[in-house]
């Protein structure tokens, strides 16, 4: 809420030109030397990659910046990242003053889990309170272990029109295609909000100021106000159909460049990938008169869908064994695991670490990806 008063604040004055250059505090991540200098705890692996600065942590871990920024706290300072969240739940920021105790900075950012990049604008200090410089800024990720892709840092002044950018672009977020997406309406978001809630007060303020106007009104003019009210909130509704529409536009034209428009040898599913591919490649290789078994297991939501595409081969079941005993022929399909490999020395299936054996004599059928295969094991005479 202080962000927004301070956008209407700053709205009314004049562009004021800025007294220090950030240029330098700005990491794009576009090589890897650009992270030099900065530093993590609790941080078990990292890489740069495509522009983006990925670190892989602890339940908690810290990123430290390089030493010696030296940027002025009077200036009051913003923190603009643009990253996305893997697994995480929160983002905290601290900086070290050239004296003193560092300082926590009060807002937490809490990510939204939709795969899209988000720009996040902190302010590193409350007005007046700072007379020091920021030397060293820290970001604290926590909640849960994992991955967080980081696009670029930086430490600038407020700038109002980069600020309405970045909050115009997190509106028209496109909304990601997953199976539950036809069944939910989503809300994009705008200043830290979601857009519902800020039509869901505007509502509540049209009502409010409806009621008031209603019954200072003379009993004649009383259906006049009833009727305007009532299209100043059905525009509010239109409002959020059109943004919802525009979602809908931007799934089906995902839909169309991902999954229709591609030749049918590249075509890919929502969820399942390839796997349809994969069960053509299936079909060639295994016999009717055949028992397979998917690996890894379980392997939901593949293994449902292959036993139906493959029948009538037959997976793999205890009273299926029982009752074909070693009248079938025996198959092993492996789907994109890479920690499954076929030994050509021994000819063994088996885990990546030896540790679990799946057949101990047999040969590799075909080869559909480095970490696809279909395996038959040997029949035992
Ligand atoms: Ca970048």
């Amino acid at each position: 809420m202080k962000l927004i008063v301070s956008v209407l604040f700053v709205s009314i004055i004049p562009f004021l030109p800025t007294s220090w250059s950030a240029e330098s505090l700005e990491w794009e991540f576009n090589a890897p030397e650009e992270t030099r200098g900065w530093r993590g705890e609790g941080v078990e692996g990292s890489r740069v990659q495509g522009g983006i600065f990925q670190i892989m942590g602890m339940e908690q871990f810290q990123l430290i910046s390089p030493p010696n920024l030296g940027i002025p706290a009077q200036e009051d300072p913003y923190l603009r990242i643009r990253f996305l969240f893997r697994s995480p739940r929160y983002l905290r920021v601290f900086w070290q003053p050239r004296s003193g105790k560092s300082v926590l900075v009060p807002d937490v950012i809490q990510p939204l889990f939709d795969r899209n990049f988000h720009t996040s604008w902190i302010p590193l200090t409350e007005k007046l309170e700072y007379r020091d410089t920021i030397e060293q800024l820290g970001l604290i990720f926590g909640g849960r272990p994992g991955w967080v892709d980081i696009d670029s840092i930086e430490i600038l002044p407020f700038s109002l029109s980069r600020y309405l950018q970045d909050q115009w672009s997190e509106f028209l977020a496109p909304r990601r295609l997953h199976p539950g997406t036809i069944n939910s309406l989503n809300s994009p978001r705008l200043f830290n909000k979601p857009f519902i809630s800020w039509l869901n007060r505007l509502a509540l303020l049209i009502l409010l100021i409806g009621a008031i106007v209603y019954y200072k009104a003379s009993k004649a003019n009383r259906v006049k106000i009833v009727t305007l009210f009532g299209m100043a909130i059905l525009a509010l509704w239109i409002i959020y159909d059109v943004r919802e529409t525009y979602s809908q536009f931007k799934i089906v034209e995902e839909i169309h460049q991902t999954y229709i428009q591609p030749l049918p040898e590249e075509k890919t599913f929502p969820a399942l990938g390839d796997f349809y591919r994969f069960v053509e490649f299936c079909r060639k290789y295994i016999p009717d008169d055949s028992i397979f078994e998917l690996l890894p297991k379980p392997y939901w939501p593949f293994d449902c869908r292959l036993k139906y595409f493959l029948y009538p081969a037959r997976m793999e079941k205890e009273i299926v064994t029982s009752y074909f005993q070693n009248l079938l022929p025996k198959y092993f399909i492996v789907y994109n695991a890479p920690g499954i490999i076929f030994d050509p020395g021994t000819q063994r299936l088996m885990t990546k670490d030896g540790k679990t054996v799946y057949s101990e004599k047999g040969r590799l059928i075909s080869r559909y990806n480095p970490s696809s295969f279909i395996y038959k094991a040997a029949e035992e005479n």
